[in-house]
């Protein structure tokens, strides 16, 4: 961890710049300038622009703009100097920031983010969020200028874990949900503060009956490791070893694997396929609740194989 920080504050100094590099590197040189190097990514639909902001070392931030009125929300602004950059380059008016939950790498950046930009209102589900200005609980709504926003209370990961679902009247364009440390692609949130009970109700109850198209932006870059978790819960998965390889090319070239979509996190998200035979079988039981829990604790300990 010292050492990947060491890295990341040695690459924004120009120590390891693209011109070190004379020769095609190796697939260590590869995957090593890939760990400093995150592209960021931009998703513009009709209603609704969202831009991937790469921070630390493997979470997003997302800059979320209303193409009506310009007016722009920010998911978990650990890094609040690119933010700042961010919205000046979109020329947007960033009013909102959104909070999933309170840890470090996460909300650890809203107290200097409110002093660059005054006049925020803070979301977050938790008293332990830093700046928060609204306290926001399950189904409480507002706006981000014409977009709507509504709350999902996903407790688990921490006591106070909200996801944002974000929709746009009359448009035929996908939501979006940003679902912090509760869904990733492909894999689901350490369960520090809650239950499987808890995780179950979050992603089959509460995110797996968002619309099948709404597109899902998660707090990290795991979507390699979690893939190859999946391909050992279940090994006859296609809809796994295509994504892994997908995947993997995303990672070769630095760019996010994010958004997923909810319709595709059923197919290969062992976290989602807890009611599939498959992953009960792996699990030893027929209870998809009892399976949550024994596929998380089986992942808490899982060493990822290299390939
Ligand atoms: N195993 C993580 C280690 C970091 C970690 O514990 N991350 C938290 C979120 S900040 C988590 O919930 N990870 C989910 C998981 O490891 O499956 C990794 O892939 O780097
Ligand atoms: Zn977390
Ligand atoms: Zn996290």
């Amino acid at each position: 961890m010292l050492f990947r920080s060491l890295v990341a504050s040695a690459c924004t100094l120009g120590v390891f710049g693209a011109a070190t590099y004379k020769f095609a590197p190796t697939k260590v040189q590869a995957a090593f300038l890939q760990s400093i190097v995150r592209k960021s990514a931009l998703v513009e639909q009709s209603d609704m622009r969202i831009e991937l902001l790469p921070a630390l070392t493997d979470n997003y931030m997302y800059l979320l703009i209303d193409e009506d009125t310009k007016e722009a929300a920010i998911v978990d602004p650990v890094e609040p100097n690119k933010v700042v950059e961010a919205v000046k380059k979109h020329g947007v008016k960033l009013k909102t920031v959104l909070t999933t939950h309170h840890h470090w790498d996460h909300a650890g950046g809203n107290e200097k983010l409110v002093k660059l930009v005054p006049g925020l209102t803070v979301y977050g589900g938790d008293d332990r969020v830093g700046a928060l200005t609204k306290k926001v609980t399950h189904y409480n709504t507002f706006k981000v200028g014409s977009l709507n926003v509504k709350c999902l209370f996903t407790p688990c990961h921490t006591t106070g874990h909200i996801c944002y679902f974000v929709t746009k009247e009359n448009s035929s364009e996908p939501p979006a949900v940003f679902t912090g440390d509760t869904l990733f692609v492909a894999g689901c949130g350490k369960f520090f503060e809650g239950t499987a009970d808890e995780m179950y109700k979050a992603l089959i109850d509460i995110l797996g009956r968002l619309p099948p198209e709404t597109r899902v932006y998660c707090g990290h870059e795991y979507t390699i490791n979690n893939l190859k978790f999946a391909r050992h819960v279940e090994p006859g998965n296609e809809a796994i070893r295509k994504k892994l390889a997908w995947a993997k090319e995303k990672y070769d070239n630095g760019e996010p694997t994010i958004p997923s979509t909810v319709a595709d996190e059923f197919t290969f998200n062992p976290f989602m396929r807890v009611r599939e035979k498959s992953v009960q079988e792996h699990a030893g039981t027929s209870n998809p609740i009892e399976t949550m829990r024994v596929i998380r604790k089986e992942k808490d300990g899982f060493r990822v194989p290299k390939d």
